[in-house]
């Protein structure tokens, strides 16, 4: 059962995109992608990234044909044998970038948690770490402490000179993507040395950017743009910290390598 499955059967087999959850900018621009490359024959199945995960894993044991929403920094990269699709139409953009975000106020009202979120900046090679012991079933919060534990430079790097306080609350507000699970929970880990009391908030996407501009939530690590959350960027009045990751992000559909096909064009019947 090692062979490549041909074009041909890929188009007759394949029915479904499989999606993450439907706030998503990758689904946002799934949906982009079916109008654009005019693909009839697919819709996009949202549920979620762990669901998506999930439906991949159960594909490849069983090398069938399977095109996913996808993203890098992800632990699927390493997990298994997948390639993007070309899209030379430009539905997902290129290389992204993932930003800190924060509500405005949050720099006079909490000086010393501003700086902390502001100065977090780590690379694609530490998320990924933090997200493959996750992977492997840590806990996000164990798993955080480890790279913590075994980083405490650059950790420090983002808290030096920030004054401590004293059990202050801070919210960081995320969505359940694995990879800002990872950067939430180190950031988290930061705030905590500097003495804040923090809590996460898991919410979707839409409620997330709103959470921020309402006052409700103080920063987010889980703004991806300029195309993934474009639209949720400009419509909302938040303060940009600018990039927190080194890497090259970026958005798109990924199929496993068994998968004879380069591109989204040759995904249409
Ligand atoms: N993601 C992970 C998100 C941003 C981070 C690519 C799944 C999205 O599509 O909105």
């Amino acid at each position: 059962d090692e062979g490549m499955i041909s074009k041909e059967d890929i188009q007759k087999d394949l029915s479904v995109i499989t999606g993450i959850d439907p706030g998503a900018g990758v689904s946002q621009a799934a949906e982009r992608a079916i109008e654009d490359y005019d693909l009839t024959n697919l819709t996009l199945q949202t549920s979620s990234s762990s669901s998506m995960a999930q439906a991949l894993d159960t594909a490849i044991q069983k090398h069938e044909p399977i095109v996913v929403t996808a993203w890098n920094p992800h632990w699927k990269f390493a997990a298994y044998d997948l390639k993007y699709l070309d899209d030379p139409e430009g539905s997902f953009g290129g290389t992204e970038e993932i930003h800190t975000i924060a509500r405005q106020g949050l720099e006079s009202e909490k000086p010393e948690g501003y700086q902390v979120v502001d100065n977090f900046f780590w690379s694609e090679d530490d998320m990924n770490e933090v997200m493959l012991a996750v992977h492997e079933g840590a806990d996000p919060a164990e798993a955080a402490q480890e790279w913590v534990d075994n980083n405490q430079e650059k950790v420090d790097e983002w808290i030096d000179g920030v004054d401590t306080v004293d059990g202050e609350s801070f919210s960081l507000v995320l969505v359940n993507w694995d990879s800002e699970v990872a950067s939430s929970n180190v950031l988290a880990l930061a705030l905590e040395q500097v003495g804040y009391d923090v809590e996460l908030s898991v919410v979707e996407n839409g409620p997330m950017w709103k959470s921020l501009e309402s006052g409700d939530q103080d920063a987010s690590v889980a703004a991806w743009l300029p195309i993934t959350h474009g639209s949720f960027f400009d419509e909302s009045k938040v303060d940009d910290l600018g990039v927190n990751l080194d890497g090259e992000p970026r958005i798109g559909l990924a199929v496993p390598s068994y998968m004879d096909i380069d591109s989204i064009e040759d995904l249409k019947a």
